[in-house]
């Protein structure tokens, strides 16, 4: 992006800060070989104190993040619906910065947590920066901005002991949630399997809230934002996520990067749902509701590219500044009071986190149209304004510039007519049905992780009566199925015999992410196992074929020694099985090779797991009896070759399904 080209520094030179040449950058001035430093050498002060200096605070929320460089391109004219200047045109292309995060953890913390994920885009506009500032799910836990801090110190870790780090799996949480219960729809998406998303290319965006489109008529639309992943949506399985935390706890941000570095770019769609009437069952200014696509139809916009990796994490990642309020033309906001609140809080907390009000001025939050305006000085202040006059209006500058835009931004004229007061509209009251419509949109297999994932969470809660509190006055009030089933597994009795009443809701298939898979199998992750003996032959051919497709290979042996193949030639493998576990990999491979590998216990658990975690494997039928001595039977994920090229169909549909979840009840026998 080119308003960051002027701040890139290439020189080869060490010099200070001031520019000044360094001569010796290894050693400080001392007073003889072996004596005292000296309080002299400003060299050595300036490095130090600049190190001493290296760290800001960390978001209060958000504070892990992964961010990309981009493009959005927009697929036609949208002038009917907004005057946004980026949907203004087919084919425009608009720069981005996106940063994904998890929300409860801090800076190191892992990656593969059970947790929200922000969904962050800065748009550089030909009009001014537009911050999309959405999470991977449509609603949100609090419906007042006003409880923000509540929920927040909530959910973090406990205020004593500071645990746990990255999880809501604690007392605070569950005792907040279910004192609230308008937050029970939100728990429910973060029980699901939303809230482990395999990679950050596989998982949907959403405004939240409602917002305005504006056209230049002056004519508004309500509209909800949705981003929809072209890779599909879909989510590890909750030991996998565990087992990376420890084994790969940069996991997400590490597949983004290298995905971008291979030129495999993620890209999203960007669609809006028009909302063309009020009359809607829900308050569209209640953030704990979505509408569901069924009733309200996605209406693509354009297409988002990841394509460039940041040159530097600090710079650009950690400096990039997203507020709700970095708004455009054409777009405006309601009065959702959450979406409210927020308008405050973002720019407040740039102000302290980047250390003063120019935070716009650092080259990752510039626009790259020309801004000017009568905002003067502060702390690190870079711009140099040769106006004389910094007032408006004035007839000392030039044509008495900066003058105001004819066209600029103006707030949409809501006619308003209410008294002052603290009161919560009654149309936010219903706090289940909604929750019941996504429980019920669930398949099968996706409600049973939802109830381990409440089994496990409520299991680590120490205070009985909060257990018991959300079972009663939180399950049972979204569905007494889920209830018993959890309930049973903590054995709590349940003793809430009147569940409140529901509004019942048509399912919503576009919930479920079992709809949401791409069909292909573009960007998966797959391991080829080797060993002596193996067939070169069968290796090339896995490796082109699914190359070809779109997959990702690498060659894992159990040392990073040369292996020698059945026809005498050599192939050096990417990587060791100890180093690349199977939970890095969507998928298995193991060609035709030598007995040795089979007693090998490494390689013993590499199957175990990878079948474990309900992940496509194809093997060489020289491997049935391995696979009996391990007690696993052959199912359409589980594939046992003859010839190669026979059977690779059926594993990459199988990898196109993602994980075999009908072996999902076999796994509780296998030891992995
Ligand atoms: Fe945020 N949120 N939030 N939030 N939020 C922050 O801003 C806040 C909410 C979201 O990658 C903070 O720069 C309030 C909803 C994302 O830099 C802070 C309320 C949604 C990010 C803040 C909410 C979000 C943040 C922390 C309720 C989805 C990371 C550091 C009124 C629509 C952006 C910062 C990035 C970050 C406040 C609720 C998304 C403290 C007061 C709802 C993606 O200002």
């Amino acid at each position: 992006m080119k308003q960051l080209d002027c701040f890139r520094l290439y020189d080869k030179r060490t010099t200070t800060n001031t520019g000044t040449p360094v001569a010796d950058d290894v050693n400080s001035l001392k007073g003889g070989d072996r004596g005292p430093s000296l309080l002299e050498d400003f060299i050595m002060r300036e490095k130090i104190t600049h190190f001493d200096h290296e760290r800001i605070p960390e978001r209060i929320v958000h504070a892990r993040g992964s961010g990309a460089h981009g493009y959005f391109e927009c697929y036609q004219n949208f002038s009917d619906l907004t005057k946004a200047n980026f949907l203004s045109e087919q084919g425009k292309t608009t720069p981005v910065f996106v940063r994904f995060s998890t929300v409860q953890g801090p800076r190191g913390s892992a990656d593969t947590v059970r947790d929200v994920r922000g969904f962050a885009v800065k748009f550089y506009t030909d009009e001014g920066n537009y911050d999309f500032v959405g999470n991977n799910m449509p609603v949100f836990f609090i419906q007042d901005a006003m409880q923000f801090p509540d929920f927040v110190h909530a959910v973090k870790m406990e205020p004593d002991r500071e645990i746990p780090t990255g999880a809501s799996a604690h007392d605070t949480f569950w005792d907040f949630v279910s004192l609230k219960t308008e937050a029970s729809h939100m728990v429910m998406w973060l029980m699901s399997d939303r809230a482990i998303p395999i990679s950050l290319r596989h998982m949907q965006g959403f405004g939240v809230h409602t917002f305005r489109l504006i056209n230049a008529q002056g004519q508004q639309k309500f509209c909800k934002f949705i981003w929809k992943p072209l890779s599909g949506a879909c989510s590890l399985v909750w030991d996998e996520c565990q087992k990376l935390a420890g084994k790969d706890a940069d996991y997400n941000r590490g597949r983004l990067w290298e995905d971008i570095e291979n030129g495999d770019y993620p890209q999203w769609e960007l669609g809006i749902q028009l909302i063309d009437s009020t009359d809607t069952p829900f308050d569209i200014l209640d953030a704990t509701k979505l509408i569901p696509e069924e009733k309200c139809q996605f209406i693509p916009l354009g297409r988002m590219t990841l394509n460039r990796n940041p040159d530097n994490f600090f710079s650009e990642t950690e400096q990039v500044a997203f507020c709700p309020s970095h708004l455009v033309p054409g777009i405006d906001f309601t009065d959702d009071p959450l979406l409210q609140g927020r308008l405050f809080s973002y720019l407040d907390t740039q102000i302290s986190r980047l250390g003063g009000p120019n935070f716009n001025e650092i080259p990752i939050n510039r626009p790259i149209c020309p801004f000017m305006n009568n905002q003067r000085d502060g702390i690190h202040r870079q711009t140099i304004n040769p106006n004389k006059a910094s007032y408006f209006p004035n007839s000392i500058n030039p044509d008495g510039v900066p003058v105001e835009s004819p066209h600029g931004f103006t707030t949409f004229p809501e006619h308003m007519k209410w008294s002052k007061t603290r009161h919560r509209s009654e149309s936010f009251n219903d706090h289940f049905s909604q929750s019941a419509m996504f429980w019920n949109s669930m398949s099968p297999i996706e409600k049973e992780h939802i109830v381990k994932a409440f089994t496990f969470e409520l299991s680590k809660v120490k205070r009985r009566h909060i257990q018991e509190r959300v079972v009663n006055q939180l399950l049972v009030n979204v569905d007494l199925d889920l209830a018993h089933r959890v309930s049973k597994n903590l054995g709590i009795e349940i003793t809430n015999r009147n569940p409140v009443h529901k509004i019942e809701l048509a399912k919503s298939p576009a919930l479920s992410q079992l709809n949401l898979l791409s069909g292909d199998i573009k960007s998966r992750k797959v391991a080829i196992l080797l060993s002596d003996g193996v067939s070169k032959q069968e290796v090339d051919y896995f490796s082109q074929e699914l190359c070809k497709l779109g997959a990702c290979c690498k060659l894992i042996a159990p040392t990073l020694s040369p292996v020698k193949t059945s026809s005498n030639e050599t192939i050096t493998p990417d990587t060791t099985m100890i180093g690349s576990p199977s939970i890095l990999f969507d998928a298995v491979v193991v060609p035709r090779q030598g007995d040795n590998i089979q007693s090998n216990g490494v390689f013993k658990h590499y199957i175990l797991e990878a079948y474990n975690h309900l992940k496509p494997i194809l093997l060489s039928d020289c491997f049935r009896v391995f696979l009996e001595k391990l007690e696993l039977s052959p199912d359409h994920g589980l594939i046992i070759y003859k010839n190669a090229t026979h059977d690779f169909k059926s594993f990459t549909t199988a990898m196109a399904s993602h994980r075999i979840y009908s072996r999902e009840s076999k796994t509780l026998y296998i030891p992995a």
